[in-house]
């Protein structure tokens, strides 16, 4: 499609390609880059309009909401709960389903989404972005429940994230590769600026925290052992590391210049219950879906992602995604552990 183009030119020219898809899924996805273009502007006003900090509030994940965690979600709610282009939504901000309206015309699509991800870096200025992945609802049901939206990744009708950086840029993918827009403030339009986005299969460059090391599980310790011995290890090349704590910024590196991002599993994290820190349904799903989409892997060192069947809404999960070569190795030292 021709560069420059409008994200809702060049939804309505691909909506034909996805299987069902009515004018609904161009209005649902209008109204995601409505409520993007809002928190965009925010994030870039920040302390101008006094929206950085801590609320005194605590999400489902007993993490506690910055500011802006709280106006994205209700900016998120605002541009979809009238359009009728969703049954329901689910958040990382919100403990259950949100229900729409009685009187709000239901559509056939379910959102998930993480309105802030990466919100410890709002008040330091660096990137933070909105995660979503859409699905089907089912049909009939005025008030879909947890259940309904259960589906493994595999099942996404589309997915994508806008990224609030010195570009604000939405990154999307319906299935069919991975499309870049950039958002035009003088015309207030994201325009087309990269189609068919392809992650190079190797890479010399990681993303972990590595402040976790020592809680770490064997696959990952060789893993990044073996790395960081570069080109005097069993390698034989030197790695460079990366560490934004923004998974947005995380992934759009990768599927800019290539890498693999990790945030595995650890005893830290086990013995607080958890299994991994990323969230399946908002975080890793549409990651994976937009990471496979161009041509990269995305896993969990035991299965592939998209495969994994969730138990509930707020699932965590171990991460380990972008140049498929890597992500393979990683793989193969999981199961040979
Ligand atoms: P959040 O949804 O609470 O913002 O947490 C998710 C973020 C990811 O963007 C990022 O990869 C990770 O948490 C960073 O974690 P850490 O601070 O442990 O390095
Ligand atoms: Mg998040």
């Amino acid at each position: 499609m021709r560069i420059g183009t409008t994200l809702t030119n060049y939804i309505i020219q691909n909506q034909r390609d996805i299987d069902g898809a009515t004018g609904e899924f161009t209005g649902l996805l209008n109204d995601i880059a409505v409520a993007c273009k809002k928190i965009a502007d925010l994030v870039n006003k920040g302390a101008l309009v006094n929206v950085l900090g801590a609320t005194d509030s605590q999400n489902v994940q007993g993490e506690t909401q910055k500011k802006l965690d709280v106006i994205s979600n209700e900016l998120m709610i605002e541009a979809l709960r009238h359009n009728g282009h969703i049954a329901a939504l689910a958040s990382e901000e919100m403990d259950s389903v949100y229900h729409l309206p009685a009187d709000a015309k239901r559509g056939k699509y379910l959102l998930l989404c993480d309105p802030l991800d990466g919100s410890s870096n709002i008040d330091v200025n660096v990137s933070v972005g909105t995660i979503f992945s859409i699905l089907k609802a089912p049909e009939g049901v005025a008030n879909p429940t947890e259940q309904d939206f259960l589906r493994p990744g595999t099942k996404q009708v589309a997915a994508g994230y806008c990224l609030y950086g010195p570009s604000t840029m939405l990154v999307l993918t319906t299935g069919n590769g991975v499309s870049m827009f950039t958002l035009d403030r003088d015309f207030g339009e994201f325009l087309l600026t990269r189609e068919n986005v392809v992650i190079d299969a190797d890479t010399k460059e990681f993303a972990i925290n590595a402040s976790n090391q020592r809680f770490w599980e064997a696959p990952v310790r060789r893993y990044i052992d073996e790395c960081l011995q570069g080109a005097d290890g069993p390698r034989e090349k030197n790695f460079n590391m990366r560490w934004v704590a923004s998974m947005v910024a995380e992934v759009h590196r990768i599927l800019t210049r290539g890498g693999v991002f990790m945030y595995p599993n650890d005893a830290r994290l086990k013995s607080n219950g958890k299994n991994g820190k990323l969230r399946l349904m908002y975080e890793a799903n549409p990651m994976a879906f937009i990471v496979e989409q161009a041509g990269g892997a995305a896993s969990t060192g035991q299965q592939r992602i998209l495969e994994v069947q969730p138990d509930e809404i707020h699932q965590r999960i171990p991460v380990i995604l972008g140049s498929r070569n890597e992500v393979k190795r990683l793989d193969d030292y999981h199961l040979g552990a």
